[in-house]
């Protein structure tokens, strides 16, 4: 890692223009945090970099990171959702999409029957995720295989089986039919939310509700085997508390099971309703920063154009940082609704400057201050990155929006931690996960 950090001054005066573009060295205020004026540019970033543009001209490698990008862009994810009539697909793919019923893009849900032919939901930011809402498989006469070819099984990058209830016979057998197809299922055991309450309610001084948990569990897992299936794994999950049980544990493990781009955008597209959720988005948009700031760059060193940073570019990458944490005012709204808190109770927890208010001119403010000591970050680079000597403005130029994102992306997480816990009432409790395996011997009350 490149590493270049200099003294911190004493806090700034109260007006802010006075330092704001004082000589270097000077104190950054973002966010309304100060931070050290560090600069990092990571080794992995170095090395991608400096592997792909060697000895390069700009045109050709321009085109290169651009359609590094666009595949990651062009990446499709579709997701199928399947189990019996009213078992709770349709409220757990609005879950998913952060989507409450009223709204118009919401799937229809309700205690008859809604769902009778595969239905596509798109997901609000990302074009090319689906969560497909497929009719249920109740029936007695059910014929997992018929099912499959009729809701068109290859278009799906994996299924999720879910049930409120038992898991049964048919469960198993489409699960069955889906492997044989080659492709990956997952158990969904719903609603857990009503289960504790109704353990409650029946042994109010005995309640204990990890033991709860894990009897559930213990029970799918073992219907799951009675029906032939050799090592089940199913996730708890109530689709009113994302933030609790199993959801968690089920994203891991289908980010885990996806390859690359594939990966990336399941994490870009699920709700961040924990910290570490929030942490895995970072790091997963993080990786594409390097290329977004070359982009930026290239745009404006083009034959004709002044060295100057496409600034509308990187104004739509930082919304699209924005919104994939939820920090935009439809998706805080959307939070507010679902966990009954004020909205302006959550947009007061979003502190940075470029989430509060995403204006060309923050965005100036911010470059100006990278680019102060972008010259030296910028010798730094050229050694490594060698194509950056012919384009001396390019590579601060490129300092000044690696450092402008990375920032950004930084003070947008910890906003998005911050709306969660305020969100969530986390305080105390973060989190709680069933522990696996069950114990054995307890008695599900
Ligand atoms: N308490 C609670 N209720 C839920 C949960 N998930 C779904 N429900 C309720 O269960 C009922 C059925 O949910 P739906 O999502 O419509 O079920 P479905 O599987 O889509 O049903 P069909 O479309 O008929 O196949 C609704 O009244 C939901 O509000 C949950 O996690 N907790
Ligand atoms: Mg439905």
């Amino acid at each position: 890692m490149v590493s270049l950090s200099f003294p911190l001054s004493p806090p700034p005066p109260p007006d802010e223009s006075a330092w704001l573009f004082s000589a270097f060295p000077f104190p950054f205020q973002f966010g309304g945090i100060f931070r050290t004026a560090t600069m990092e540019i990571q080794e992995v970033d170095l090395r991608e970099m400096g592997s792909l543009i060697q000895s390069r001209v700009i045109l050709e490698v321009s085109n290169q990171v651009q359609s590094l990008l666009e595949s990651v862009e062009t990446t499709t994810l579709e997701i199928a959702v399947t189990g019996e009539s009213g078992a709770g697909k349709s409220t757990f793919i609005n879950a998913l999409l952060g989507l409450n019923d009223g709204d118009p893009r919401a799937a229809p849900t309700g205690v008859t029957e809604t769902t009778f032919s595969p239905m596509p939901y798109e997901h609000p930011r990302l074009p090319r995720v689906h969560i497909w809402d497929l009719p249920g498989t109740g029936t007695p006469r059910f014929q997992a295989e018929t099912y499959l070819q009729q809701v068109g099984f290859e278009r799906y990058d994996f299924f999720i089986i879910i049930a409120s209830e038992r898991f049964r016979e048919n469960h198993v057998k489409l699960a069955r039919a889906v492997a044989a197809m080659g492709k990956r299922f997952y158990f969904v055991r719903s609603k857990i939310d009503l289960d504790l309450q109704a353990s409650r309610q029946r042994r109010p001084t005995r309640f204990e509700e990890v033991h709860v948990l894990r009897e559930i569990e213990a029970d799918c897992i073992r219907q799951l085997k009675k029906e032939g299936l050799d090592s089940p794994k199913v996730f708890l999950i109530s689709s009113f508390e994302l933030h609790r049980f199993d959801f968690q544990c089920l994203e891991d493990t289908l980010a885990e099971e996806l390859e690359g781009h594939k990966r990336h955008v399941l994490l870009l597209s699920f709700p961040s309703v924990t910290t570490e959720a929030v942490q895995k988005k970072k790091a997963s948009l993080r990786r594409n920063i390097w290329k977004k700031a070359l982009m930026a760059c290239f745009f404006s060193a083009l034959p004709g154009l002044p060295f100057h940073l496409n600034i509308p570019m990187l104004l739509k990458t930082l919304d699209s940082y924005r919104r994939s944490f939820g920090l935009d005012d439809d998706s805080l709204g959307a939070l507010a609704l679902t966990t009954s808190k004020n909205p302006s109770q959550l947009k007061n927890q979003v502190s940075s400057t470029l989430a509060r208010d995403l204006s060309e001119n923050a965005v100036h403010v911010i470059l100006s201050q990278a680019a102060t000591y972008g010259k030296v970050a910028a010798r730094l680079l050229k050694d490594r990155v060698p194509f950056l000597d012919n384009l001396v403005a390019g590579g601060i130029s490129f300092v000044a929006a690696y450092y402008l994102l990375h920032t950004a992306l930084d003070n947008f997480a910890k906003d998005a931690e911050r709306v969660l816990l305020a969100a969530y009432d986390l305080e105390d409790e973060f989190q709680k996960s069933v522990f696996y395996p069950p114990e054995p011997g307890f008695i599900f009350d």
